[in-house]
């Protein structure tokens, strides 16, 4: 029996990590935040070395499946994913939730990017709950809006001007997000297409307010064997843990 990689960093990938526990299985964090979540199976933090280093952890490793259950917008480590079990010849399978999509009452301009969501702000003056994390802030310094920014750890630095920050880790909840925006007088809210659970709150807010949001669609990735759920990889396990 050969093990499985989980790279993880996702509500799914936890709860994968949770239907596999007692399985000969491991997941993976890139180390991003202070303290993640602990894992009912085993954890390894940081980088691998690029998609070569990816592949000489799996042969070294033994790894026998590879489940890319990472967020849509870590685009790198998909990529790599996919290099480095075509180098090794490990299956891989992503666990990737589908895609948001606005409902009535939602006043939604999508974008392809980052940067396009920063072009697609209004030229007039407003408060915008920035809901894309620390690490594309850049983008939006030099624009006239106040931001309130929700990160994970406190940050050190920051880009931005005029701007306010929540201090959170997910996942959030209606209620909880819609208070959020009304405490913070927000007229517009940006978000990543994450999908899933975790991050949809902020979209029930926007929509319960009235509030536009700009919706940054995506990153495009190489083809590759993806399912929505749990079971599916389980499902797909089968042959080797008689699941
Ligand atoms: C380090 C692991 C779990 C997983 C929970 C999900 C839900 C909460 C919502 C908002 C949006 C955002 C951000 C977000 C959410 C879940 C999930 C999800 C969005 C942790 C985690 C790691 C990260 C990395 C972090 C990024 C940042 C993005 C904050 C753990 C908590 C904005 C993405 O400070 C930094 O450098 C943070 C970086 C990548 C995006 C960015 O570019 O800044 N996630 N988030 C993972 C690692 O090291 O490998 O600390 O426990 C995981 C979760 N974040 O098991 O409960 O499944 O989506 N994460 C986005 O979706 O827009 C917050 O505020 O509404
Ligand atoms: P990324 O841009 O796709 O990856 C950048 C580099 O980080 C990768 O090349 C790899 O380094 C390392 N890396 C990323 N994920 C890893 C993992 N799970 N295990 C080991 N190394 C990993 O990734 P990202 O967008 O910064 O996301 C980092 C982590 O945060 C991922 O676990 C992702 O699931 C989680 N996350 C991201 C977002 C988001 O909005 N991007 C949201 C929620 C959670 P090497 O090249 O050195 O191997």
């Amino acid at each position: 029996m050969r093990r499985i990689l989980i790279l993880g960093g996702t509500t799914e990938a936890s709860r994968l990590a949770a239907a596999l526990q007692g399985q000969p299985a491991i997941l993976s964090y890139a180390g991003r935040t202070e303290a993640p979540r602990a894992q009912p199976v085993p954890v390894r933090i940081g980088g691998f070395g690029g998609a070569e280093g990816l592949a000489r952890y799996l042969r070294q490793e033994g790894i026998g499946r590879v489940i890319d259950a990472t967020h849509p917008f870590a685009a790198q480590i998909s990529r790599n994913a996919i290099a480095a079990c075509a180098a090794t010849g490990v299956p891989l399978l992503a666990l990737q939730r589908p895609e948001w999509q606005p409902g009535p009452g939602d006043a939604w301009t999508r974008v392809p990017d980052i940067a396009a969501a920063a072009r697609a702000l209004p030229r007039a003056p407003g408060r915008v709950f920035l809901a894309i994390g620390r690490q594309h802030l850049a983008e939006f310094a030099g624009l006239p809006h106040h931001f309130l920014l929700r990160l994970v750890d406190p940050p050190q630095a920051l880009p931005l001007g005029r701007v306010s920050v929540e201090i959170a880790r997910g996942p959030f909840d209606a209620a909880g997000d819609t208070a959020l925006l009304r405490r913070h007088g927000i007229t517009l809210v940006v978000a990543k297409n994450a999908g899933g659970a975790g991050a949809e709150a902020k979209l029930a807010a926007a929509r319960a307010l009235g509030l536009p949001v700009v919706m940054i669609d995506r990153p495009a990735l190489p083809p590759r064997a993806v399912v929505g759920a749990v079971d599916a990889v389980l499902d797909w396990l089968h042959a080797d843990l008689g699941l």
